[in-house]
């Protein structure tokens, strides 16, 4: 099958007119059984740096429930240690040995070829399309911003006011930050766009925590920076923004094809915003610890709510949790799949 004929690259562009394509973030996880078996025998880590069994994960949710889109297993953190800050996943998520707390921190930060420092990234993504050769690939990273946040702040956090702080206290030592990771991201996804991912999606997970007026300065135009060297490779170029709903606005000035959206942002009023671009979301990931049947009558709710389903493609808001029943996943995808 010619990929770019397929419903979820035809959506990307406000051109589907077939069945609605569907997946959800974090497909490949602990909410499966097959994944936690993987997971018994070697370290996250491992398995991002094993092509093989990156192929292997990638895969599962894919055959086991039919979605209509795959995506890269790896972490947006995995960029960061060879620019020099190690990262460890324990239970209990991601740690950051030698978080950055000064501008002279900064300095220890440096450059590198992403090719020649992550060539697992290129190879699972090669041995990837070996597994499903059907199925779009998307390729991924998170926001300049997201990933500043991990590295001031050491470790995950529900407001960043560290990284939040860092901005206003050290805006120049910020901005460099920022253009470091800018540059380095751009050659991380130019490199998996080489290689053959289909579209690409860029996690904004914690642009979100910003001030209204300054979303664009400290997120939105290192994203954009990113997304115009992407341009040039023809593929969809996908924003999921955690916490949508304050920025809509700004979205119009994002350079891409369609925005992701949390599940506390109302799609059908996005859509309406953004008529040039796709969008993609929003079933809140808790709903999927409900019946079957409220699964379905909460995902119809979302179909139902918008006027046009060429450029929807349906996901969660977030995501999905672990110990999340495989039975609701399978009530979303045919709920999804039957909508018309
Ligand atoms: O124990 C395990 O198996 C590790 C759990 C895990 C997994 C499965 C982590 C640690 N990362 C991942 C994979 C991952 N992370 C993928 C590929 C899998 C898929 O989608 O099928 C992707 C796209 C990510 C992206 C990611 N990592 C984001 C952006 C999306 C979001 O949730 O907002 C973020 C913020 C991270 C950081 C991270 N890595 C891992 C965890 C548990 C976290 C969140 C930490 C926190 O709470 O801040």
């Amino acid at each position: 099958m010619k990929l770019n004929e397929s419903n979820f690259i035809k959506a990307c562009y406000g051109k589907n007119d077939s069945t609605i394509p569907v997946w959800v973030m974090r497909q490949a996880g602990r909410y499966l059984p097959e994944y936690r078996k993987v997971r018994e025998k070697v370290s996250f880590l491992e398995l991002c740096r094993s092509p093989k069994l990156i192929a292997e994960v990638v895969r599962q949710p894919v055959e086991r429930f039919g979605f209509d889109a795959a995506i890269l297993f790896s972490d947006i953190l995995i960029i960061l240690e060879p620019m020099g800050m190690k990262v460890t996943f324990p239970e209990g998520g991601p740690r950051l040995e030698g978080r950055i707390e000064t501008p002279e921190d900064v300095e220890r930060l440096t450059d590198y070829d992403v090719r020649e420092a992550l060539p697992f990234v290129p190879d699972g993504i090669r041995e990837i399309k070996k597994a499903l050769p059907d199925t779009p690939l998307i390729g991924f990273a998170g926001s300049p911003f997201t990933l500043a946040c991990y590295l001031i702040e050491g470790q995950g956090s529900k407001t960043f006011n560290s990284a939040r702080q860092f901005i206003y206290r050290y805006p120049r030592t910020a901005e460099k930050l920022l253009s470091l990771i800018t540059s380095v991201t751009a050659e991380y996804l130019k490199a998996q766009a080489e290689t053959g991912v289909d579209a690409v999606q860029i996690f904004d997970s914690w642009g979100g925590l910003l001030a209204r007026d300054d979303y664009g300065r400290w997120s939105l135009e290192y994203i954009n920076k990113i997304f115009g060297q992407i341009e040039k490779f023809h593929i969809p170029r996908i924003l999921y923004l955690n916490n949508t709903a304050p920025f809509t606005e700004h979205l119009k000035k994002a350079e891409c094809d369609v925005i992701g959206a949390d599940y506390r942002t109302n799609l059908a009023e996005l859509a309406r915003i953004l008529p040039d671009k796709a969008v993609q979301g929003n079933l809140d990931p808790a709903v999927l610890f409900a019946t079957p049947e409220t699964v379905r009558e909460k995902a119809k709710r979302i179909l139902d709510s918008l006027d046009n389903h060429d450029n929807l493609i349906f996901n969660l808001g977030h995501g999905i949790l672990p110990k999340t029943p495989v039975e609701s996943v399978e009530a979303l995808v045919a709920t999804v799949h039957q909508y018309r």
